[in-house]
């Protein structure tokens, strides 16, 4: 059994930046990767338009100012295949790839409370030791289960947009179906109607979505970044979201006239993407103000479908808009103008079954050759859950998250010492810059167990007490904020069973960053230390449940 410092799951830009960081301060890492190349959510999103939405000026590794400079990205937001290729590009220049097991999936993980390591084991008969595990396995990366009446009837392909195959899909003269109207069919519809000699689209819930707006990179643009990068990347971290771009203005959407809120609209909306977000400071936690935003991106797609009716279907109403996850698109809108575009509203004509051929909604059968589902992910927890982690007394991950993510800082769990999160519930993460927040967190994992070494620690786990702080903390933020009116994934809702939580952290980037380097500066307060700080916690007994109630 081979023994390492550090196990790492996950090479998408979490574990690849995580085995980086932690193989530069001296320690001996090994990374298991289910997929074969490395890229993560990158990796598997192939789909036809799968595109960042936040622009690549932000969403790059800030690590290396030599790879900032050798690394050009030829739009503002990049496509899946320049993202990969990216990610390829990162795992190569610093030679990553030796340290990683590709076509490898982590299934079950041990705390040895003997020893204070992990025992880890694979689906290829792995079996290796770690005293930390990393786990970098994504916020987005467990397709959600296919919960479709007789989808097992339908007689030809389906493809998900989270598991694309390698070689694409040709969709010429074909009919296809379309099931999702989120980020990834919002992204992909249009691409794939160009192709298709008929696309229908079974839409749900209607989506609020942004133009990006998005060319070729402007090298003005991109050198004005560089030049001032240092204050921007001081900016991102004072920032609401990590985004320099899409920060919050300090004024309320009550506070300005009806044309000048407009205005305000309108300059965001030309620039592109989610910046929209951050006109005013109340959208996300006064209706009122939040209404003034819904009904202008109302307006807006008002004004791109060509029929009424049809506006009408696509019209999102029901949940403040930004409280589902906001998407950004290249001519979604406009799609629906074509003659080979039919849009079925599941509202109006609940879909019944899945057929042989295609589709039964309201009483219509719909028919096509493909079927393509965009229908979302086990956010968030689903990846970890899927994993059989034990921690101190052979306690479940799963089962302790049963009724809500508790974590501490979104960074640890108590009751599984040594193990650090990634981007994990409980932390802004999905609500921001994720690069951001990926480099934020390994360094911050970097320097705890660069502490640990250096006193001879060898086990560090969060206290019950610093969790349910911290969970209230969650809570109390996003319990400030019109997020739970909607049904999403952040809240779990789209997972049957799931509790229903929100499990980003919304309190402020800047006030989670000043959390973590203060409970870092003191000792890692919250947290209970061995040899040393024994908590009744280390003595084998564990918090009874993870969330407060
Ligand atoms: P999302 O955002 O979860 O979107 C999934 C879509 O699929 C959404 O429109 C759902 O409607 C719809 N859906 C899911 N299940 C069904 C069923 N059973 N019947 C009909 N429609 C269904 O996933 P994406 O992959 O698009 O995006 C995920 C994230 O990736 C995105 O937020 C960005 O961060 C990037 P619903 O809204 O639940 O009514």
């Amino acid at each position: 059994m081979a023994d390492y410092d550090v196990i790492i799951v996950g090479a998408g830009f979490a574990g690849l930046y995580a085995l980086y960081k932690l193989r530069k301060e001296g320690y001996s890492a090994l990374l298991y990767e289910a997929g074969s190349g490395v890229g993560g959510v990158w990796y598997w999103n192939r789909y036809p338009g799968a595109r960042v939405d936040v622009e690549n000026l932000e969403y790059s590794y800030t690590f290396s100012k030599e790879l900032e400079q050798d690394w050009q990205w030829s739009e503002q937001y990049s496509s899946q295949p320049e993202l990969e290729a990216y990610a390829n590009h990162v795992a190569d220049r610093f030679d990553l790839k030796r340290d990683i097991r590709f076509g490898t999936r982590v299934t079950a993980m041990r705390f040895d409370e003997e020893t204070d390591r992990w025992s880890v084991v694979t689906n290829q008969g792995d079996h290796v030791t770690g005293q930390y595990c990393v786990m970098a396995t994504g916020c987005l990366s467990v397709p959600k289960e296919i919960d479709l009446p007789g989808i097992d009837n339908f007689k030809g392909k389906i493809y998900r947009t989270s598991l694309w195959p390698k070689g694409g899909v040709d969709f010429t003269g074909k009919r296809v179906g379309e099931i999702g109207t989120g980020s990834s069919g919002i992204q992909s519809i249009p691409v794939i109607a160009e192709q298709a000699a008929h696309l229908t689209v079974f839409q749900r819930t209607a989506a609020f979505s942004m133009p990006s707006q998005n060319g070729p990179t402007d090298p003005a643009k991109v050198k004005a970044w560089f030049d001032n990068r240092d204050k921007y990347h001081q900016q991102q971290r004072q920032s609401a979201f990590g985004l320099v771009m899409s920060d919050i203005a300090p004024r309320s959407a009550h506070d300005v006239s009806d044309e000048e809120r407009r205005r305000l609209y309108e300059e965001r909306w030309e620039r592109g993407g989610l910046g929209i977000i951050g006109t005013f400071y109340d959208l996300l936690t006064d209706q009122k103000a939040n209404d003034t935003a819904a009904e202008f991106v109302r307006e807006k797609i008002r004004g791109l479908i060509e029929k009424p009716e049809l506006a009408k279907k696509l019209l999102p109403y029901g949940h403040p808009i930004f409280t589902k996850r906001p998407c950004v698109d290249s001519g979604y809108f406009g799609t629906f103008n074509r003659d080979n575009v039919t849009l079925v509203d599941l509202r109006e004509e609940p879909l019944e079954t899945v057929t042989e051929t295609g589709i039964r909604a309201g009483g219509t059968d719909y028919d096509f050759d493909i079927l393509v589902l965009a229908i979302g992910f086990d956010a968030m927890t689903g990846a970890l859950c899927n994993i059989d982690i034990r921690g101190r007394s052979g306690v479940s991950l799963k089962e302790r998250w049963s009724d809500g993510p508790g974590t501490y800082l979104g960074l640890a769990v108590a009751g599984f010492p040594n193990m650090f999160l990634i981007t994990g519930p409980g932390s802004p993460s999905v609500l921001g810059n994720m690069m951001a927040a990926i480099e934020e967190n390994a360094d911050w994992i970097a320097d705890c167990i660069r502490y640990m070494d250096e006193r001879q620690l060898t086990a560090i786990d969060a206290t019950c007490e610093a969790q349910y702080a911290w969970v209230a903390e969650v809570n109390r933020a996003a319990a400030a904020t019109l997020y739970p009116l909607a049904k999403s994934w952040y809240m779990g809702d789209n997972v049957a069973g799931k509790k229903r939580a929100f499990m980003p952290y919304i309190g402020g980037w800047k006030k989670y960053l000043d959390r973590c380097d203060e409970v870092a500066a003191n000792g890692y307060e919250g947290f209970a230390l061995a040899p040393g700080r024994a908590t009744p916690e280390m003595a084998g007994q564990t918090c009874s449940k993870s969330t407060v109630a």
